[in-house]
């Protein structure tokens, strides 16, 4: 399956089909059509998409608005069967998503499986957490003749707002959380993977979301995220991307005259990895490899840089040159691809700028060569080089390049402040025998490295649903985990009931309140 044509690559997420917007509105402006190319192969068209206008996005707000009370007053249980069937939608569907992440986000095979896993298991993950938290009120203890009573329940219209990066996972993960929580939903998609988002809800629908419930709106930030996060109607955004965007869906939330709604942030990293000269050699290589490389280096969750104790360090670039040696690079439709193309052009003119930079100011460790079927996408080379200090960096370079510090036995702590001065906190890994460097460096006994992902002896990236809920501190994002026990009421209002009994006479239906 190499060709780009066929009936899904054509497929047309018409933002009225797609989101239930009525656009009878629009008629005096025509939606204009986006046509999507493939990373791999700038050739081939993966599909098209009409962008939503700004006034579709003020009838999607509306629309969910209406559909919230009913939708917050379901039972807990009934939400919870609908991410239920749509997991298993998901699944039943896994080859047909998996094209379409490898067209539309020109990821490989075995990273596309993994994403419809991960849709599949964040809709199974929130369903049986809002079976426990959502489904009956928490009784509290009290006088007697008193009647105490905590719930959680949805806080109107939710805005999703999600990255190419995991167009299937964090797009859905985002999703089932606040409808499972009880609130309906606006989901802006990234604008390079608007079909795939619109794949998802086609499936969440049939599942038995209510269509009213969940309304995708494709397009890009100024046109469509900055005035859904603007509306004063909506109750909450949950964003994963840049610090930059973040920072500034912060302040528009800030600014608007209306309610005080939560932002949940999942932002970047400057990940580092500290390997010292009691390291397993040929697991660090593999793990840095993985970590750094696989989904060729988009996650935000990938190695940035890594620290390897001087003693040592000869040895393992040379092993590590060696392996990236080895890497396949191209077409991720190739089974034997190791890392395909980036998203698109900007990314590749950004990721092409940073390396021209260090090709002046760092060392070149490896770069790998890339085949002439790379020509017509956007692709980088797998790069490491070699700096003497983290400040050589200016943010998070989100792609395929590797950046190596030596340092010496007797600074690790000068290795912990320099992490931790970069203001982010997202991912770490540490390779050692060592069991007080572990310990120092993770911050079992004295303050280490600021990350809200720690991870020893094994590579940093793949965070699993319910297993290593996932998410960072500081320029990090604000938490909570997404995939762990404490997202869901992040996404809900608590209300308390405290009723006298004893004045209502024995009153049934005070006594039996639920
Ligand atoms: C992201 O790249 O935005 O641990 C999140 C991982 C993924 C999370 C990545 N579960 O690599």
């Amino acid at each position: 399956p190499r060709s780009a044509t066929g009936p899904d690559a054509t497929r047309r997420a018409p933002s009225s089909s797609a989101s239930g917007v009525d656009d009878r509105s629009s008629r005096s402006r025509q939606p204009a059509v986006r046509t999507l190319q493939s990373p791999a192969d700038h050739r081939r068209t993966v599909g098209q998409v009409q962008d939503a206008l700004p006034e579709q996005v003020s009838a999607a707000i509306a629309a969910a608005a209406a559909a919230f009370p009913a939708w917050d007053r379901s039972p807990a249980d009934q939400r919870a069967q609908c991410l239920d069937a749509a997991a298993d939608r998901l699944e039943a569907h896994l080859g047909e998503l998996v094209v379409l992440c490898c067209r539309e986000a020109g990821k490989s095979i075995p990273d596309g499986i993994a994403e419809v896993r991960e849709a599949a298991d964040f809709c199974r993950y929130y369903a049986a957490r809002a079976r426990e938290a959502f489904a009956a009120p928490l009784e509290l203890p009290g006088p007697t003749g008193e009647r105490n009573q905590l719930s959680l329940h949805g806080r109107g219209v939710f805005v999703c707002i999600s990255p190419w990066n995991f167009p299937l996972a964090i797009f859905t993960g985002q999703v089932a959380a606040a409808l499972a929580a009880g609130n309906t939903v606006v989901a802006k998609p990234a604008e390079q993977t608007p079909l795939i988002a619109a794949r998802a809800v086609e499936l969440l629908r049939a599942a038995g979301v209510p269509d009213a419930a969940l309304q995708l709106l494709p397009g890009d930030g100024p046109s469509v995220g900055t005035p859904l996060v603007a509306d004063p109607r909506i109750a909450g955004v949950a964003f994963t991307g840049s610090v930059a965007t973040a920072q500034r869906i912060n302040r528009q939330l800030a600014e608007r005259n209306g309610p005080i709604v939560p932002l949940i942030a999942e932002t970047g990293g400057q990940n580092a990895m500290v390997v010292d000269a009691s390291a397993l050699p040929e697991q660090v290589v593999g793990d840095v490899l993985q970590s750094s490389f696989q989904s060729t280096g988009q996650r935000c969750s990938a190695l940035r840089v890594l620290y390897i104790q001087e003693d040592v360090a000869e040895r393992m670039l040379t092993m590590l040159a060696g392996a990236m040696a080895e890497l396949q690079i191209g077409d991720p439709w190739d089974l034997a691809t190791d890392v395909g193309p980036v998203i698109d052009t900007d990314a590749q003119q950004a990721l092409a700028a940073h390396c021209a930079r260090m090709d002046r100011e760092a060392r070149l460790i490896y770069r790998c060569s890339l085949p002439p079927e790379t020509d017509h996408g956007s692709f980088i080379a797998p790069v490491a080089y070699e700096l003497d200090n983290i400040e050589q960096l200016d943010g998070e370079v989100f792609g395929p390049v590797l950046h190596v510090i030596r340092y010496r036995s007797d600074a690790l702590d000068e290795v912990i402040a320099a992490i931790n001065g970069t203001g982010f906190g997202l991912t770490f890994g540490i390779h050692s025998r060592i069991d007080h460097h572990i310990r120092r460096l993770t911050g079992s006994d004295q303050p280490g490295v600021r990350a809200g992902n720690r991870y020893v002896n094994r590579n940093m990236i793949g965070a699993v649903v319910g297993v290593q809920p996932f998410g960072g501190e500081a320029l990090s994002g604000t938490g909570p985990k997404a995939g762990g026990p404490h997202y869901l009421p992040r996404f809900a209002v608590e209300r308390a009931l405290s009723v006298n009994t004893a004045a209502a006479g024995g009153n049934a239906a005070l006594l039996s309140l639920d």
